[in-house]
């Protein structure tokens, strides 16, 4: 199984600004800790942080080609604005969980509009890094035993 993780905007800051909103830890430490989640899942992973939503857009597209069976996205802000983010994973036939880091239902009313929350599996929350884990653990369980 191989499992695309993708981080929008912004979240390359983590553990750098901020701390009191999105905690002390790096993006590269969260990638440490889901990577070796997936090896001990036996499950392929894959990393991609942008801050650019074009860049984005392409990865995701490119997902079908890189045979990736599931995706675990934070698009941070463009959660919140990003139709063509939204289109690109309509684009695809790949099942992803969207993940925030916090809980974007207790913060300002513009948050608390996702623009892929229908498409998702589902949204975790508000969980922090362990969020990603969540999300890598539900696509394993739900769709692990295809590869
Ligand atoms: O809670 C999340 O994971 C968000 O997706 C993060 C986005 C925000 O726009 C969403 O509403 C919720 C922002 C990411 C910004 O990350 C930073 C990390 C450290 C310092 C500054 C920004």
């Amino acid at each position: 199984m191989k499992i695309l993780v993708i981080n929008g905007p912004n979240l390359n800051m983590l553990g750098k600004r901020e701390p009191s909103v999105y905690g002390n830890i790096t993006l590269k430490k969260i990638e440490n800790i889901v990577q070796k989640k997936a090896k001990s899942l036996n499950v392929d992973v894959e990393f991609f942080q942008s801050n650019h939503e074009g860049e984005l857009i392409d990865k995701i597209q490119s997902a079908s080609e890189s045979k990736i069976d599931g995706m675990v996205i934070n698009p941070g802000g463009y959660t919140h604005t990003s139709v063509a983010i939204r289109d690109a994973l309509l684009s695809i036939n790949i099942p992803f969980v969207e993940v925030h880091i916090s809980n974007i239902a207790r913060r300002e009313s513009f948050r608390h509009k996702s623009l892929i929350s229908d498409i998702a599996l589902g949204t975790i929350s508000g969980l922090g890094p362990v969020g990603y884990i969540f999300g890598l653990e539900a696509l394993f369980e739900m769709y692990g035993t295809k590869a």
